[in-house]
């Protein structure tokens, strides 16, 4: 069940690989660094402004983290903590088409921006997960993710979001 959870939501952010947003066009726009611990998030704050922008940083010493983010639908009244609880196919639906941003930062290093740039141009709440297998290992997890569209499908245990790995924000003009 697990592993199906996990290739699901590979599957789904395989389509947005190639998206990229928009820098907005205001002059007060900041950059909110964001820090992942195993298995945790720390600095989204719960409200930015259109034009923000999330920066990941990676303080594992043996997990690599993402941020994958994706705007809920405005009807959308339902916890994060509700909807990572969802069946696969129902949390799929949720981040399909393309997630707003993928984020990356394996221990130690660089991040490393596979979709989008963490800027948000669209107000709305977002949910933010990391599905990354634990316990993966960060070298062959980002060797695999640059042969592929998206994703990669290496070797690990269930998902972050399973550990708690899971927010959400809203982004107000
Ligand atoms: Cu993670």
């Amino acid at each position: 069940m697990r592993g199906v959870t996990r290739q699901s939501l590979s599957i789904a952010l395989a389509v947005g690989v190639t998206a990229g947003a928009t820098a907005g066009c205001g002059s007060d726009e900041q950059t909110h660094t964001v820090t992942a611990t195993d298995f945790a998030y720390a600095g989204i704050p719960e409200t930015m402004s259109v034009g923000d922008q999330l920066e990941l940083e990676n303080e594992s010493e043996t997990e690599i983290h993402e941020l994958v983010a994706f705007r809920l639908a405005d009807d959308e009244t339902r916890s994060i903590e509700e909807l990572v609880a969802l069946p696969p196919d129902e949390l799929l639906g949720l981040v399909s088409p393309e997630p707003a941003a993928v984020l990356l930062a394996a221990p130690g290093g660089d991040m490393i921006a596979a979709v989008g740039d963490g800027t948000f141009a669209e107000p709305g709440r977002y949910g933010v997960i990391c599905v990354i297998p634990t316990g993966a290992d960060p070298d062959e997890y980002l060797a695999a993710a640059a042969e592929s569209d998206g994703p990669p499908d290496v070797a690990g245990g269930p998902p972050h979001i399973v550990s708690g790995m899971f927010d959400e924000f809203t982004v107000e003009n």
